[in-house]
């Protein structure tokens, strides 16, 4: 200790001890980057492009602060008081010193302006007209996430529809080609089929949290199919165990991103870039991916009780893998389906079930369940349901009191009738081959039980 207090009796030892101690400091603050507080490695070309605007930024900061602390422990030490008697001169104006701190921030500040907008151009470009594009819609809901892409159904528009949602009558060049309760895409817009008489297609709009919007004749209309995938079934809480939305290494990828209910945000931090997912709007986010890997990203706007649940996996392929994994996904189009169909009465009926089938049917894609258990209730982050054997007083006990990741509906959110109804429907749904099949806990337990 003596060393040091010697070392602090001289100016020169005063000078090193404070600077060594400042650049101790530093290097132990660098400990810090393996802690990931440093900003993570971009995976995708807009985020190289943040990142290098990020440590333009630093640089400049890092120099400025250390020219101005330089000047000050300069201006300290040089014109400390020496004796009572002696002031040191005083200055009261110097134009040069006025004109140099007015005019170098000056310079900086619009020397930044400049290159963030040249970045922030770089980050929301679309792609341009003549390239390849994939596009995932984006859905957030409390408190999940399902990823939807579309293929072209086949057909085209053959009257305008109107932004109105009460416009739910639509026209189709070749209307046999949508079947019950697909969602089909024009534009942005998700609609649900939920009828259809003679040629007249009736459609639930603006389903999955986007917005109705005009569309002419002619628009290309797309059928929509969850591509979400999970790690493994039945939970949603590890990270290892999530929803994982696939995307190819290399195009333009476009996220539109919509919510059903309250505020999200579609955060992947190897991204460097955040969107946020607000009602009644679809935002759009712009990426190519560079590296191929798995991300693990989270909602990040906090949007309820199991806000914490929301972490879903970015999945990048390289362009042939991605391609299989799309057609896979897709299937082929379900077959044209012939005459009338849907309408309460229309919906057949098993023999023996309650409720009704209808309701049910509205109530699964308005509740969201279609989000967990897919459109069809054949599985997804939740086990298969589709004509499940599990009886109906059992299924509203999961309900209320779910096993473990699925989100709970009190009664004054779904009474026991809603759930009758919806029971009904899924008994009307066909269950998928054994093969994909999404095991159910509670059949087992069930089924254990006797
Ligand atoms: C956040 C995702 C999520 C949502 C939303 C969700 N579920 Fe579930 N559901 C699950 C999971 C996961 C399970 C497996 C058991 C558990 O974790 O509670 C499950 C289990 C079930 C079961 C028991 C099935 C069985 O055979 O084991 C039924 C029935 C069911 N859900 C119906 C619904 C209905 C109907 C809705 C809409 C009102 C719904 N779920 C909404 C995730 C969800
Ligand atoms: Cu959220």
């Amino acid at each position: 200790m003596s060393a040091y207090r010697r070392l602090w009796r001289t100016r020169i030892g005063r000078l090193t001890l404070v600077i060594g101690a400042a650049a101790l400091t530093l290097f132990a603050l660098t400990g810090l980057a393996s802690a990931q507080v440093a900003l993570p490695e971009a995976v995708t070309e807009q985020g190289d492009s943040i990142r290098t605007l990020f440590f333009v930024v630093l640089a400049i900061g890092v120099i400025v602060f250390i020219i101005v602390e330089a000047m000050i422990l300069w201006v300290v030490f040089r014109y400390k008081r020496k004796s009572d008697d002696e002031l040191p001169t005083q200055v009261a104006h110097n134009t040069t010193a006025e004109i140099l701190w007015t005019g170098i921030p000056l310079v900086i500040v619009v020397v930044l302006f400049f290159v963030s907008l040249f970045v922030l151009q770089d980050i929301q470009a679309a792609a341009d007209q003549d390239e390849d594009v994939t596009i995932v819609d984006v859905q957030g809901r409390q408190w999940a996430w399902a990823f939807n892409y579309a293929v072209p159904l086949g057909t085209e528009l053959a009257e305008s529809i109107s932004n109105d949602p009460a416009d739910t009558e639509i026209h189709l060049e070749d209307p046999s080609l949508v079947v019950p309760f697909m969602t089909i895409k024009l534009g942005i817009e998700h609609m649900r089929v939920v009828a259809r008489t003679g040629d007249v297609v009736t459609v639930d709009r603006a389903v999955n949290g986007t917005v109705p919007i005009r569309h002419a004749a002619g628009s290309e209309v797309m059928r929509v199919f969850n591509g979400t995938d999970t790690v493994a079934e039945g939970r949603l809480q590890a990270a290892d165990n999530t929803p994982i939305v696939t995307v190819p290494t290399g195009q333009m990828i476009r996220f539109n991103i919509a919510s059903a209910d309250v505020l999200h945000a579609f955060y992947t931090p190897q991204f460097l870039t955040k969107l946020d997912a607000v009602p009644g709007r679809v935002q759009t986010l712009w990426v190519r991916i560079t590296d191929a890997g798995d991300f693990i990203s989270q909602c990040a706007e906090f949007c309820g009780r199991d806000h914490a649940r929301m972490i879903y996996t970015v999945r990048a392929l390289p362009q042939g893998e991605y391609d299989a994994w799309f057609e896979e996904k897709a299937g082929s189009a379900p077959d044209p389906v012939e005459g009338d169909f849907g309408g309460e009465d229309e919906v057949e009926q098993e023999e023996g079930a309650v409720g009704n089938p209808a309701n049910g049917q509205n109530l699964f894609f308005s509740l969201g369940c279609n989000v967990c258990h897919g459109d069809q209730g054949e599985g997804l982050v939740g086990p298969t349901i589709a004509m499940t054997i599990v009886p109906l007083d059992r299924v509203v006990e999961q309900y209320r009191e779910p096993l473990e990741a699925m989100t709970e509906f009190p009664p004054d959110q779904v009474s026991d009738e809603d759930i009758a109804d919806i029971y009904a429907w899924l008994q009307t749904v066909p269950r998928p081959p054994e093969a994909d099949i999404i095991p159910s806990k509670l059949a087992e337990l069930v089924e254990a039980g006797g």
